[in-house]
């Protein structure tokens, strides 16, 4: 038996409105506004603790070192680490503001990863997404990838790929476009990939904004994985052009169920289709509630992040929906969620949370955990120090409180006193997480 591991991303100290993300609307909306990095982390802490609550098993990842200084100096600033922060500032606040986003966060971005129960040689395997579409989240990777081979070091349960070549080519968002359905968490399950281009097609372009991830890149991480059973299926480019950067944008899976937007994808027949016959070989039926256009218009969809709530199981077997409380302001999405509950599939609650830092940038409760189905031996092969407890809870909100800022605007990122304060206080995280020297600034 297996069970579902939610890791959500700590909210960094340097969480701000910087407007980085080409074609996702909350983020171009927002950019400039004050952000407040306290509140934001609170917030995530705050959804962890209800997940714990209702009975589910939480992890958490460390936010990446920002600014990340060595970003700098590879493109050639140097000095003292203050000098090179003042200097980058002068030349280029975006520089600054590339290298300082707290967009690791989003943990749906972290890597992809398949259960050992769908996997050739039977380890859990995770590949780090190489997010080559935005330069800020280009930065993630490397650190990603040191951070699960700590987490998950046990290589007789896990593996952990090398992110794909940073290439156009294989454009790799991780989780976000990457579904996982079955019967029952743990038994083998279907994995649904679904990619925004084709790659080789890249002059072909069907999308104003970009799709991000690539048909190429999925079936990479199908192959390295060793996947069983995987289908690959579209996004719809008018998803994308409207704001669905991200699959995870307008559709969740949790077991049988597939909860989705009619737009979400090129050829919605076809697609559960493809979906319902793969289903068959790996021995379940699918469920599809899906909300129509009429019903709820694309807008709406991305405006309340619906379906990037989290859709979990609970130990008695029913289904919890978390929404964000942004899309209890939208009367299609709210009424939808009513609709859902009230009607003939397993989810049974909604749950509004509060995540209105992370919300507004493009950021819903999905995008704040990575899911891994782990059985109980590999569970006890996952570094403890990121397993919650309430205890450890309590001790990371006494570490937000004393060391994060109530307010930070873009123009407060060339503050080299940020630096330090961040510093100060991911330095005590690895000894509260018990993670060692992680860091480059912790190095010599
Ligand atoms: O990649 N936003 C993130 C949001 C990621 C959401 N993740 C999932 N859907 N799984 C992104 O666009 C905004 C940063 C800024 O503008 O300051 C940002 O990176």
């Amino acid at each position: 038996m297996s069970q579902e591991m939610n890791f959500d991303g700590l909210i960094g100290p340097t969480h701000n409105y910087a407007g980085l993300s080409f074609g996702n609307m909350a983020s171009r909306l927002n950019a400039g506004e004050r952000a407040n990095p306290r509140a934001a982390a609170l917030q995530g802490l705050a959804k962890m603790r209800c997940l714990m609550e209702m009975g589910l098993v939480q992890g958490v990842l460390p936010p990446h070192e920002r600014p990340f200084l060595p970003a700098l100096r590879r493109i050639g600033f140097s000095g003292s680490d203050r000098e090179v922060l003042k200097t980058a500032w002068v030349t280029d606040h975006a520089l600054v503001a590339n290298v300082s986003s707290a967009s690791n966060m989003w943990t749906a971005n972290a890597a992809t990863v398949s259960p050992s129960g769908n996997t050739r040689d039977g380890r859990v395997h995770l590949t780090p997404a190489n997010l080559v579409a935005m330069p800020h989240r280009s930065l993630e990777s490397e650190f990603t990838t040191r951070v699960l081979r700590r987490v998950f070091k046990d290589e007789a349960c896990f593996c952990v790929h090398e992110a794909l070549p940073a290439c156009d080519l294989f454009g790799d968002e991780g989780a976000a476009n990457h579904n996982l359905m079955g019967a029952r968490h743990g038994t083998g399950s279907l994995e649904v990939f679904v990619y925004g281009r084709v790659g080789l097609q890249r002059h072909a372009n069907r999308t104003r904004f970009p799709g991000r991830q690539t048909l190429e890149a999925s079936q990479a991480v199908a192959r390295l994985h060793g996947t069983r059973h995987a289908v690959f299926v579209e996004q719809n480019p008018l998803a994308i052009d409207a704001g669905a950067f991200h699959n995870d944008v307008v559709c969740v899976t949790n077991e049988r169920l597939m909860l989705f937007h009619e737009q979400a994808f090129d050829d919605v027949a076809s697609t559960k289709d493809v979906i319902r016959r793969a289903a068959e070989t790996s021995g379940f039926e699918p469920i599809f509630v899906m909300a129509s256009a009429a019903q709820m218009p694309i807008g709406d969809a991305i405006r309340s992040y619906l379906f990037n709530s989290q859709l979990i199981t609970r130990p008695d077997g029913k289904m919890s929906l978390i929404v964000p409380s942004d899309a209890e302001d939208v009367d299609s999405a709210r009424e939808f969620a009513a609709a859902c509950v009230a009607g003939e599939n397993p989810i049974d609650e909604v749950v509004y949370r509060d995540i209105r830092e992370s919300m507004r940038n493009g950021g819903g409760p999905a995008c704040l955990r990575l899911r891994v189905q782990l059985t109980a031996e590999e569970m006890r092969g996952v570094h403890s120090g990121v397993v919650m407890t309430p205890e450890t809870l309590t001790q990371l909100e006494a570490w937000v409180r004393s060391h994060y800022r109530d307010r930070l605007d873009p123009d407060d990122l060339g503050d080299p006193n940020l630096m330090t304060e961040s510093r100060t206080a991911l330095d005590e995280l690895t000894r509260i997480l018990g993670l060692g020297a992680l860091y480059d600034f912790q190095q010599g």
